[in-house]
């Protein structure tokens, strides 16, 4: 166990299983089409092959071949971590379900994986398989030189620390694991101990080598993320976050993906190794994203020009929007509620989960978005090179961080912190935390997002005094973010209610929940009841491509309207007042949801659909921010 770490401390994901409703259906998806279907497209594509090729030329250069060399079939150095994220995915699909078939395929692919480590533990498939000359611009002749800028070298195998951690932690083997370590320990020789200094190019090493430490408990894992973070700025590129030392960074800046698993790691360290500096940094930078460059969506990285962060308030609707840069930020929220026991970061992170998070996977399972735009004329090729969403990407980092984000998405669901136990989702689920030595089962029914009626029943193993604090979202308290980029334009407060055993529970928020101390017994079931009116949003008067729009959203959903398959939208559609639209369930479409309709009685009806399910009828334009009625 580490000496230091966060103050809240997550229910594990394995601790938690979704038994119906919304997510039930994604992660099912997810387990059954999305993992075979990403397995093999990594096989199909040649990744897996690349670290054939490598282990080749070793075996044949031992034997005698000193010229023999091997072509990488694929285009990007960073198409091992595609590998991995896979792996990791997959394995957090086992922790929750053992399958036999599966676990012998993932051992074959760690097998390929280790007979593709040079000897010394430097493993990169791209310069082993030809390691005369660079196979590709991007690499140097030297090991590592050019990972600050674009090698990818320290990228590929922080995902590889993530997913032999995973692997282990799903199976109990240790052939990844034992690979990662051998890396891990070839990183802290080159270095370590203030050898050489190299600020990653593409960040994700740091939370790979967290959860290194946390694994084995070997410190210098921890020191080698922080001198990663520390090897940042002054006058290095702001495209990846190296123009300033991090501490001193105060923005949301660059490519956006880099950036929120930079500001993730620096997170970890400052939980593990106690480093207050970049808790200051990473709030600071945190107040600038959500209050100058947070999509409605819960997406980031307006740019298309190289993946970035815009400026403030520089939110055009077509957004680039990574489905990466979603997740990252979904990771770096987290870690800030972590800290904090703040609920305005689940806040943050239950919006882009619900919107520009699920967004880049179809509801079949095996299409996806790279980018995550507020608007789409209906032809554009804006989706990694195409129109639509995608079956893969030659740069395919987003599906697979898909699968690993749906896979354990439970660990967001329920934390703990001495006598609290937080509540952050709803969702049709039964978990189990430990809050101060007691097991309390929790068991969810709702129809959330949907409903905002949510039966929770705590059964602790024992009569146990705990504090249960329910997260009472943003939304429901008349705020669409925790600042002042977006407001509703009646931002009444919801009249939400929690009754504990039928009898009501007032008492004020604090930080964002709502507390409930008593002597917990088996069976007592906490009712909360967060109305979910539609609301209409107006943005920031400075965000000047949303001046004088409207978008809906209803709970934490955000609505979009999706023109007809073939036919352009019309330029002059204008929303209709809120108050005509009411929600409609509709069981038939896209699985199952709410749309947001004027009904026939209105003409022209309106009908909007959840944003995160636009794009699964056939292609056809799309809008969130609407023209308002005069
Ligand atoms: O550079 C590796 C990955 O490819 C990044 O995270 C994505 O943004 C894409 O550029
Ligand atoms: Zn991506």
């Amino acid at each position: 166990m580490p000496t230091s770490d966060y103050p809240v401390q997550p229910v594990p994901f394995t601790a938690v299983r979704v038994t119906g409703g919304f997510w039930q259906a994604r992660q099912e998806v997810n387990r059954t089409v999305t993992v075979p279907f990403a397995l093999k497209q990594c096989e199909d594509s040649g990744r897996l092959k690349n670290f054939d090729l490598a282990a080749e030329t070793l075996r044949r250069r031992a034997a005698g071949e000193p010229t023999f060399q091997n072509k990488p079939v694929t285009i990007y150095p960073f198409d091992d971590s595609d590998v991995f994220k896979v792996i990791e995915g997959a394995a957090f699909a086992l922790s929750m379900r053992r399958d036999a078939a599966l676990e012998a395929r993932l051992d074959g692919w760690i097998a390929r994986i280790a007979a593709a480590q040079e000897p010394d533990g430097y493993l990169y498939t791209f310069r082993t398989m030809h390691p005369d000359s660079p196979a590709q611009e991007w690499i140097d002749p030297q090991r590592w030189l050019k990972d600050p800028d674009l090698s990818h070298e320290l990228y590929n195998i922080g995902h590889m620390y993530e997913a032999g951690v995973a692997y282990f932690q799903a199976t109990g083997k240790r052939a990844l694991l034992d690979v990662c370590l051998k890396s891990a320990e070839l990183v802290w020789r080159d270095f370590g101990d203030g050898k050489l200094r190299i600020a990653p190019g593409h960040q994700v090493i740091e939370m790979g080598l967290a959860k290194l430490y946390r694994v084995t408990g070997e410190r210098r894992y921890l020191d080698l993320a922080k001198i990663f973070l520390e090897a940042r700025g002054p006058g290095g590129k702001l495209y990846s976050q190296q123009h300033l030392a991090v501490a001193d960074q105060d923005e949301a800046v660059g490519h956006a993906v880099r950036a929120n698993y930079m500001y993730s790691g620096m997170a970890d360290v400052a939980a593990l190794a106690g480093d207050a500096r970049y808790i200051v940094a990473i709030d600071r930078i945190w107040n600038n994203m959500a209050g100058k460059k947070l999509y409605l969506t819960g997406g980031v990285g307006a740019l298309h020009n190289g993946e970035m962060y815009g400026a403030a308030y520089e939110l055009p609707n077509d957004a680039y929007n990574e489905t990466c840069a979603a997740i990252a930020l979904m990771m770096w929220n987290h870690r800030m509620f972590l800290l904090t026991g703040d609920a305005k970061y689940m806040d943050v992170l239950e919006r882009t989960c619900y919107n520009g998070f699920i967004s880049g996977v179809s509801l079949s399972g095996d299409r996806f978005f790279y980018t995550n735009p507020l608007v789409y004329d209906g032809s554009a090729k804006n989706n990694f090179g195409g129109a639509g969403r995608a079956a893969w990407f030659g740069c395919a980092c987003c599906p697979p961080n898909v699968l690993r984000t749906l896979a354990d998405l439970t660990g967001y669901f329920y934390a703990v912190r001495d006598d609290s136990l937080y509540v952050n989702f709803y969702a049709q689920s039964e978990g189990s935390a430990v809050v101060r030595g007691r097991t309390v089962q929790l068991t969810q029914a709702t129809d959330y997002p949907w409903s905002g009626k949510v039966r929770l029943t705590v059964s602790p193993d024992q009569p146990a005094k705990f504090t249960l604090r329910l997260r009472i979202p943003g939304w429901a308290q008349g705020r669409p973010v925790p600042t002042d980029l977006y407001g509703y334009d009646d931002a009444t407060p919801g009249t939400w209610t929690v009754k504990v055993d039928g009898a009501p529970v007032r008492g004020a928020l604090e930080k964002g929940y709502v507390g409930i101390t008593r002597e917990w017994k088996a069976g007592d079931v906490v009712e909360l009841d967060l109305p979910m009116p539609v609301r209409a949003v107006h943005s920031h008067p400075q965000a000047a491509a949303l001046r004088e729009l409207v978008a809906f959203e209803r709970g934490p959903v955000v609505y979009c309207v999706e023109g007809k398959v073939g036919e352009s939208m019309p330029v002059d559609l204008t929303a209709p007042a809120v108050k005509t639209v009411a929600p409609e369930e509709r069981k038939e479409w896209l699985g199952g949801v709410v749309v947001l309709t004027t009904g026939e009685s209105v003409t022209p009806a309106f009908t909007a659909i959840p944003y995160f399910a636009w794009d699964n009828r056939g292609l056809a334009p799309m809008a969130v921010w609407l023209k308002r009625e005069k």
